[in-house]
Order: structure tokens, then C-alpha cells, then sequence
């Protein structure tokens, strides 16, 4: 019996919405406490509406290291303060297991760094895949104010998601708005994990 194997999905134009998947995360406001820099933007938003961020549509496999654990994410466009709408952002738990983003829709950057103080903010654009190393922490950010950043993505099945050491030292890299465009700058809150 091959019935419930995934072989094939399909992921298409104009919406992106996978034709199977298992799991729909949903991730809102209230899951970034802590994150934006704007603290009391945060929390006027939050009291107002506790809107979604972004969702993620996962295609369920075993956990463990000979599978590829893959899906789609969709980033909804919006600001706190004058940081876009990002991902929580994560190192993954077994950290020399990296990860591939393709790009199908929007405009935005991935965020990553290392714990020896290396740092990379790349664009993401429809078409552009993108390779996030062993041992990298990864964030994505829409830096479109309109429409959906929309990401095929695939890591292996034994990585997991390590999110508290991003939730105690944030990233070192912020992509805030302005009128000239996205700027990529220090995080002034960053503050190393003490180990
Ligand atoms: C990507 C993948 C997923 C991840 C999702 C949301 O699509 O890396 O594994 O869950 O982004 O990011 P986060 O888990 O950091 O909220
Ligand atoms: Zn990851």
C-alpha cells in the first residue's frame, strides 16, 4: 500500500496554495513577543487585533534523518512600528542541517547568522532559491507592503526548530521600512546568548 505517500503536489500560479498538504500553522502576532523592535507598537497591536502573520502549509513525513520534511509558506504583508512582518526565525535544534528556500511570489530578505558572528540578509524574489547553511539561525521578512512572500521550503527530517535562542538574543539584523526602501540595520536589543 503506497496510497498515503506523498509522491506529488502541485504548486501553482497564481495562488500557491499547495494541492495536498497535512498541516496548516497558523502563526499570529501574539507569537513574536519579545522580537520587534517597537515594543509598544507591538502592544498596541496586539491589544487591537491579534492578526495573523503567516502560515505554513506542511507536508507531514516521519522525523527522522532519511526524510525531507518540506512545505509552503505564505508571509502576509504588514509593519509593527517600522519592521515588516517576519518569521519567528529559528536555528534548528540538530544544527548542522541545513536548509532550501525557493521563491514563487513577493519581495522580501532572509535573514540568517551564525553563533561566530557571521551574518547574511539576502533578497528573496520570485525564482530565486535560496541555501541556508549547517548551523545558521534563519528569518524571512515581506518587505512588500502589498501582497503575500510565498516560499517553497525543505530540511531535512531530524532538524528540528530551536526558537529560544533567537527568542533571548534576537537577530543581529533588522529590515525596517522607509521611504527610500528596505534598510538592513544593526538590532540595537541583540544581545549574545551567555553560555
Ligand atoms: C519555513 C520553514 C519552516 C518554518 C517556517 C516558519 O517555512 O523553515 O520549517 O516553520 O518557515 O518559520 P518559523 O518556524 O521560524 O516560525
Ligand atoms: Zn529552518
Amino acid at each position: 500500500m503506497t496510497m498515503d505517500i506523498p509522491f506529488i503536489f502541485e504548486l501553482r500560479p497564481p495562488d500557491f496554495i499547495p494541492s495536498r498538504f497535512d498541516n496548516h500553522i497558523i502563526r499570529t502576532l501574539g507569537s513574536m513577543e519579545g522580537q520587534y523592535l517597537d515594543q509598544q507598537a507591538f502592544a498596541s497591536l496586539l491589544v487591537e487585533d491579534d492578526r495573523v502573520l503567516y502560515e505554513v502549509y506542511e507536508t507531514q513525513r516521519p522525523h527522522n534523518s532519511g526524510e525531507l520534511l518540506n512545505g509552503v509558506t505564505f508571509l502576509h504583508p504588514g509593519l509593527v512600528g517600522d519592521e515588516y512582518n517576519m518569521t519567528k526565525g529559528h536555528f534548528h535544534q540538530v544544527a548542522n542541517t541545513a536548509e532550501v528556500y525557493l521563491c514563487l511570489k513577493g519581495q522580501g530578505y532572509m535573514v540568517m547568522e551564525n553563533l561566530q558572528g557571521e551574518w547574511a540578509v539576502e533578497a528573496l524574489l520570485p525564482g530565486r532559491v535560496l541555501y541556508v547553511p549547517p548551523f545558521w539561525a534563519h528569518r524571512s521578512v515581506n518587505s512588500s507592503l502589498e501582497e503575500d512572500l510565498v516560499f517553497f521550503f525543505v530540511y531535512p527530517g531530524h532538524a528540528g526548530h530551536d526558537y529560544g535562542t533567537i527568542e533571548r538574543q534576537g537577530f543581529r539584523k533588522l529590515v525596517l521600512h522607509s521611504k527610500a526602501g528596505p534598510q538592513i540595520v544593526d538590532n540595537p536589543r541583540w544581545q549574545p546568548v551567555k553560555v
